[in-house]
This record gives C-alpha cells, sequence and structure tokens, in this order.
C-alpha cells in the first residue's frame, strides 16, 4: 500500500463529511427560505451551497496537497497540469438539493494520469460514506460491498440519467429494451449517487450517455472495486457512463 496515498484516502473520506455536513446546513438555510438560486441553464441551478461549498473543499485540498491539481464544477480547473487530479462535484443532484429532496451527494476523486484511483462520496441526508481506493476494494461506511456476480434470472431494478445533449431516442429506446425484458428504472437525478448505489447493490446498473468527469470520477473507482462492469467513455466534452451487474451489461449496452 502506498502510503501517501492511504493519507490522501484518509484525508478525502473527511473532507467528504465534513463538506457534506456544510451542504446540509446551507439545505437548511433553504428549507428557511435564506438561499438564493441562480439559473445556469434549463434545468441547471446553482447556488452560494454550491459555490461555497467547493470553495471548502479547494481551499482544503490546495491546503493540503499543493502540488495536486483540482476540477471542480463550479470553480473550474488549475491550469497547469499535474500528475493528480482531485475531481470534485461538492453537490451531485443540484437541482435534488434546491428542491428539498434528499437524493445529492459530495462526490470527490482523485484522479492520476486520467484515471481515478480513489472516489469517495457522502450522503449527509443517510450518513452514508461510499469510498475506494484503487486494489482496496469497496465499501459502504465500513462495510465492503460487492455487486451480484451471478448470471442467474433475476428482477432488474436500473437508475437512468438523461442529459438532453444527446438524442432522446437513446434514452427513450434504453427504456424500452429494458421495459420489454421485465427491468424496472428509476430515474434520481444524481449520477454519482446513483454509481454508489450500484456499488452497494441497491441497483443493478447505470447509464447515462452524457455525463462530466466529476459526475462520475469517483463513482467509477467504486463500482470498479466492488466488480461491477463500468465503463467510461471518452466523447465531446463529457463522458458516456454505463456500470451493472455482469448479467445485465449486455442489455443496458443495447
Ligand atoms: C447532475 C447529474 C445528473 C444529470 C444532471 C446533472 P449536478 O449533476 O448528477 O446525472 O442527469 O443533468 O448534471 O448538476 O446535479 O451536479
Amino acid at each position: 500500500m502506498n502510503n501517501e496515498l492511504q493519507k490522501k484516502y484518509d484525508f478525502a473520506c473527511e473532507l467528504a463529511k465534513k463538506a457534506g455536513a456544510i451542504a446540509k446546513d446551507y439545505q437548511d438555510q433553504l428549507l428557511k427560505g435564506n438561499l438564493e438560486i441562480d439559473v445556469k441553464g434549463h434545468q441547471d441551478f446553482v447556488s452560494d451551497a454550491d459555490r461555497e461549498t467547493e470553495r471548502y473543499i479547494r481551499n482544503q485540498i490546495e491546503a493540503t496537497y499543493p502540488e495536486d491539481g483540482f476540477l471542480g464544477e463550479e470553480s473550474g480547473a488549475t491550469a497547469e497540469s499535474c500528475a493528480g487530479v482531485w475531481v470534485v462535484d461538492p453537490i451531485d443532484g443540484t437541482t435534488n438539493f434546491l428542491r428539498k429532496q434528499s437524493a445529492w451527494c459530495v462526490s470527490i476523486a482523485y484522479v492520476v494520469n486520467g484515471e481515478p484511483v480513489m472516489g469517495v462520496i457522502y450522503d449527509p441526508s443517510l450518513d452514508e460514506l461510499f469510498h475506494a481506493l484503487q486494489g482496496e476494494g469497496a465499501y459502504l461506511n465500513d462495510r465492503l460491498i460487492e455487486v451480484y456476480q451471478g448470471s442467474e434470472a433475476f428482477v432488474g431494478l436500473v437508475n437512468l440519467g438523461y442529459s438532453p445533449k444527446m438524442p432522446l431516442e437513446n434514452y427513450l429506446n434504453t427504456m424500452q429494451r429494458l421495459l420489454n425484458q421485465g427491468i424496472e428504472h428509476r430515474r434520481h437525478g444524481s449520477a454519482a449517487l446513483g454509481l454508489a448505489h450500484v456499488a452497494a447493490g441497491r441497483f443493478d446498473g447505470y447509464r447515462e450517455d452524457f455525463i462530466n468527469a466529476w459526475d462520475i470520477m469517483a463513482g467509477v473507482v467504486i463500482l470498479r472495486e466492488a466488480k461491477a462492469d463500468v465503463t467510461a467513455k471518452q466523447i465531446e466534452g463529457g463522458y458516456a457512463i454505463q456500470a451493472s451487474i455482469p448479467a445485465l451489461t449486455a442489455l443496458l449496452a443495447g
């Protein structure tokens, strides 16, 4: 075990929980009507909660690991290229957060030469920390997690994400292909949480045909360590992500 990486992992786990507490406080303010909401685009919102939570995370990382790079949804990327880059979504599931719902999380990944080697996803609503360090297994809080490896028939449940940056028929065709096999789907609007729930066995798959790096990098390493099939394909401006139990991979891919 690389001792330096272990220290970064422990740091990231603690940081995600502290950032989650900050974001949760903002949601409590929201519930009292004390939070301004800005519109970034159609169905794309942001608030001081996103900005300040990311500011906290970025400040902690830059103070502790000044040699590393940073990429955050709200504050962008550091200029210089670094071997190790922290990829952060301070509140994934922003729309849910701003509508006072609970399906949102903090997502922090550490990426080396383009590959995530560490991922931490924290859900403050349930106090659930999904985390993994490459080669060391995936965990929910302190419990080892692994996806179903069998190929027997199963009653599948899939979480789908949708982006208007891709043709609507892609999404509709995926839904139809699943429903034709009697497989139900949900759409929660938080990719990071959806990916974490696949790793924890709450869903049998996740697919979204356009997504940003900060939404998926932590989930990718958690899922790989949970022995899921994971494909994060780089496309223009982002990624196409699919993660599933092995028995569902071909059907979900279409
Ligand atoms: C969200 C993703 C979700 C996607 C939404 C949005 P955000 O991230 O987690 O899967 O469908 O459009 O991008 O904006 O809440 O951090």
